[in-house]
C-alpha cells in the first residue's frame, strides 16, 4: 500500500533529477588549465595581502619611532631651557657662545651644550644633538645674527635610520626681563615668523 509519503511529487522529482545532474558534473573534476588559474589568483592573492601587512607593520613602526624621537627632542628643549639665558646675569652676554664647565653635570647656560650629542640609554640608534647661537628676529628668526643680541636660537635634533628626516625643535629664548632692561630692553617687537 502507498502512502502520501511515498508518492513521488514533481517538484522534488526535478530537484532531485537537477542536484544529481550537478552532482555528476563535479565528478568531472577541473581541468588543469583551471587549476592553475586558481593557484596563480591565489598566489597574486597572497603575495598581495603579505605586502599589505609589511607595509602595514614598517608604517606602524616609523610612527613608533617618530612619536619617541618627538618626546626625546621635548625632553631635551625642556632640560636646554631649564638653564640661565647666559653664564653671565647681565649683559654683555657671552660671546663666544659654548660651554664655560667642563662637565655636562655643571652646564648653567643654554649655550653650554652647544655641540652637546645626547644619548638616549635603552633606546639604540636615536641620537640627539643641539645647537644654540644669538639670532636677531627683525633680520631673522633663524638665521645666524653673527653678533650678540637679546636671543638666543635653541634648535634641537633628534636622528633615527627609520626616520625619512630628523625630529627637530626650535625655541628663541630671552634673558629675565630685569637683564634684559639692564641691557637696553628687548628692543621692538619682532615680527611674525
Ligand atoms: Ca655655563
Amino acid at each position: 500500500m502507498k502512502t502520501y509519503a511515498s508518492i513521488p511529487h514533481p517538484t522534488m522529482t526535478r530537484l532531485i533529477s537537477g542536484l544529481r545532474f550537478r552532482w555528476i558534473k563535479s565528478q568531472s573534476g577541473f581541468s588543469l588549465l583551471e587549476i592553475i588559474v586558481g593557484i596563480v589568483i591565489i598566489g597574486i592573492a597572497f603575495v598581495g595581502a603579505m605586502y599589505a601587512l609589511t607595509e602595514i607593520q614598517n608604517r606602524s613602526s616609523r610612527i613608533e619611532i617618530m612619536l619617541k624621537a618627538t618626546t626625546m627632542a621635548n625632553d631635551i628643549m625642556e632640560i636646554v631651557r631649564s638653564n640661565n639665558f647666559d653664564e653671565y646675569n647681565s649683559s654683555p652676554w657671552s660671546n663666544p657662545l659654548g660651554p664655560e664647565e667642563n662637565s655636562p653635570s655643571q652646564y648653567d647656560d643654554v649655550d653650554d651644550y652647544i655641540g652637546y650629542l645626547w644619548s638616549f640609554p635603552g633606546f639604540t640608534g636615536y641620537q640627539g644633538s643641539t645647537r644654540v647661537y644669538y639670532v636677531n628676529p627683525n633680520v631673522s628668526w633663524i638665521d645666524s645674527a653673527n653678533s650678540v643680541t637679546n636671543y638666543k636660537y635653541i634648535r634641537v635634533q633628534v636622528t633615527h635610520d627609520g626616520l625619512d628626516v630628523p625630529i627637530v625643535l626650535t625655541s628663541l629664548i630671552t634673558p629675565r626681563v630685569s637683564a634684559a632692561e639692564e641691557s637696553g630692553g628687548l628692543g621692538p617687537p619682532p615680527p611674525p615668523p
